[in-house]
């Protein structure tokens, strides 16, 4: 399905704001991937896809994840937004007929990262959080220049300040959160 068709289909399911969000990470990914040299319309379009599962609820993203055999965790039970990823990539796969395994990953692990994150992957998960309508966070001014400074140092410190905030609210963490935090900290170790 053409870019512009998507877009159409997802601003009829999306909130206004939600829908604005949208459109703010297809436009930070596509100013990281000009940074980065990654395919800009490829992080245009995983963008705008980014999201495509929240407005999906709960139950039913529970059993959309069983009819195809998408393991469920036990805190993705208990939170089943926490599933909109990986309904998200599923929606982009079978109604929007994406084929880029670099895009369906981009959108399934764009709420907790993973090990070993691609460069679309990593500028998703990074746009999604700094995109200029996003302004809860905190220390977003730093987090938004290290983005286009070193984009592995910028994960982190989003994985620090999303774990800090878990904790700081009590909620349940992803284990796949910590591993990701985690697995990027030896990195750094490692590499420097
Ligand atoms: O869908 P968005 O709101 O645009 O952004 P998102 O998919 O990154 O989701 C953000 C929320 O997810 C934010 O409130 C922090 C939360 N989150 C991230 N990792 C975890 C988590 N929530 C829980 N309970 N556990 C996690 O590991
Ligand atoms: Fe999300
Ligand atoms: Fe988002």
């Amino acid at each position: 399905m053409k870019l512009e068709k998507i877009i159409k289909k997802i601003e009829k399911v999306q909130s206004e704001k939600r829908f604005a969000h949208t459109l703010g990470v297809s436009y930070t990914a596509a100013a990281l991937a000009m940074r980065y040299g990654e395919d800009v319309d490829k992080a245009r379009l995983a963008g705008i896809l980014h999201d495509c599962g929240k407005h999906v609820e709960g139950d039913k993203s529970i059993s959309l994840c069983e009819k195809y055999n998408i393991p469920v965790s036990e805190v993705e039970r208990e939170n089943p937004f926490l599933l909109h990823g990986k309904v998200g990539a599923l929606i982009s796969e079978k109604k929007f007929e994406i084929k880029d395994k670099d895009i369906l990953n981009a959108v399934t692990y764009h709420t907790t990262g993973r090990e070993n994150m691609s460069l679309l992957e990593k500028i998703i998960f990074v746009s999604d959080y700094i995109e200029p309508n996003r302004c809860e966070a905190p220390n977003l001014d730093i987090i938004r220049h290290m983005a286009f400074e070193d984009i592995d140092l910028c994960l982190i410190k989003i994985l620090e300040d999303t774990l800090n905030y878990l904790n700081k609210s009590r909620k349940s963490i992803d284990p796949q959160t910590r591993l990701t935090y985690d697995y990027y900290m030896k990195e750094k170790i490692i590499n420097g």
